[in-house]
């Protein structure tokens, strides 16, 4: 069987676009540490920068390790073509900055990761680019906001930190009707859980750096979307605009992390329910906002729109920010730290932490509760993150008693 056929997800995240044969053997793809590549005459230099001709010429735009991981990426989400960057920040603001332009609006939803909104609120605004938030959880509220000046539609599903879920069948019917592209940030789902583009969204975007990579030891970002669009995202927004590139040694760790994607986001799925279950049973915990919950207000959409609930949990705890900051401080095993997506468990507090970049009113206004606490259970054994929260939770109880 060809390689090029393989229909499993895991398979394809395996061979996909890679051939040993025409790499004296080697099972793993070589890594092309190389900033430029020599032509074998002025002409054919020319006509590979005229786009006349396959070749690379310079690693800002194109480079053969960066090549197989875009190829990789795309085949996983069911786009046509890729685009790696150096972050997921770099990801987003080069698509931003190829498919807008100074007097025209964006719509996206209430809850975003911090940066993202720091760039939207802040920097799109700069330049003369008009952000409205907008409840995407509710399609009719999209349908109110939309006008022949919104060019784009953007949301993250499952958002950080606070878990809403955006339909994005629902939101990409109503954004194409009015002549607008739909951009989904895909990195708390990755494509083995959810892939937006076969359900009507145009461009995927992702931080790498998170489940994909999948070992906390690296920094990326990926983009997925029509060979049209990517090859406009790789010569404006990141060759001209970012120059956010991805090294050749990022792409090599991230296709490593790919090959272990869907067994990994199994296993961060069966962990977090177990979690989400127990954490949910304590009375000390008031909320919990995990898809995999019957109790979770879009448990149905969920159902529908995830292959698996993923690893991401949302919870306050009944003494608020007071308790949670001590529940924190008592963990052992389970790491406090930003990212996500790790082998490791790990916590944080995102009104002090990624979503500090909100003020307090908009952290209010936009769905972030200050108690929040996000969790990104990891790949250990189940019995140690119970053991370590049940710890925890205790001690933070003694401590309100004393
Ligand atoms: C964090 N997140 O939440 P880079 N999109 C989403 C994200 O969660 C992030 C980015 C993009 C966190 C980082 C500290 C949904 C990042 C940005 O960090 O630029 O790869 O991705 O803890």
């Amino acid at each position: 069987m060809s390689r090029k056929q393989l229909s499993g997800f895991t398979s394809r995240a395996i061979h996909h676009g890679y051939d040993p044969a025409e790499n004296m053997g080697a099972l793993t793809p070589p890594m092309h540490m190389a900033s430029t590549f020599a032509f074998e005459s002025a002409e054919q230099g020319g006509a590979i920068f005229a786009g006349e001709q396959a070749g690379y010429f310079y690693s800002r735009i194109s480079n053969p390790t960066l090549d197989l991981l875009e190829q990789r990426i795309a085949t996983l989400e069911g786009a046509e073509a890729g685009v790696a960057t150096a972050s997921g920040m770099g990801a987003i603001t080069a698509v931003m900055w190829t498919l807008l332009a100074a007097g025209d609006e964006i719509v996206t939803d209430r809850t975003l990761y911090g940066c993202t909104f720091a760039f939207f609120r802040h920097g799109l605004a700069k330049f003369g680019i008009k952000v409205t938030h907008v409840d995407l959880t509710d399609p009719p509220a999209l349908e109110a906001a939309m006008s022949d000046r919104v060019k784009l539609v953007y949301f993250e599903t499952p958002a950080n930190p606070n878990m809403r879920l955006v339909d994005i069948a629902a939101i990409s019917t109503v954004a194409h009707t009015h002549g607008a592209q739909v951009v989904v940030d895909n990195t708390y789902a990755t494509p083995a859980l959810t892939r937006p583009i076969e359900l009507g969204a145009d461009v995927v975007v992702h931080s790498a750096t998170k489940y994909l990579g999948g070992h906390g030891d690296l920094v990326g970002g990926l983009v997925a979307g029509s060979a049209e669009t990517m090859q406009r995202v790789r010569l404006e927004g990141l060759k001209d605009m970012t120059g956010a590139v991805m090294s050749p040694f990022t792409a090599t760790l991230i296709m490593r992390g790919l090959k272990t994607l869907a067994l990994r986001m199994e296993r961060h799925s069966t962990t977090a329910a177990d979690v989400a279950r127990w954490l949910e049973a304590q009375p000390q915990v008031a909320a919990v906002h995990y898809p995999g919950l019957e109790s979770f207000a879009q448990h149905e959409l969920a159902s529908r729109q995830m292959a698996l609930p993923g690893g991401m949990i949302a919870f306050d705890l009944a003494g608020g920010y007071e308790q949670g900051i001590r529940f924190m401080n008592r963990l052992g095993m389970i790491m406090r730290a930003v990212s996500l997506g790790d082998a490791e468990t790990l916590i944080q507090h995102p009104a002090s932490m990624t979503h500090s970049t909100y003020t307090p009113e908009e952290r209010a206004a936009h769905g972030i509760g200050e108690g929040l606490l996000r969790l990104s259970v990891g790949l250990e054994d189940s019995d140690d993150i119970l053991a370590d929260l049940a710890q925890a939770l205790a001690a933070s109880d003694l401590a309100i008693a004393a």
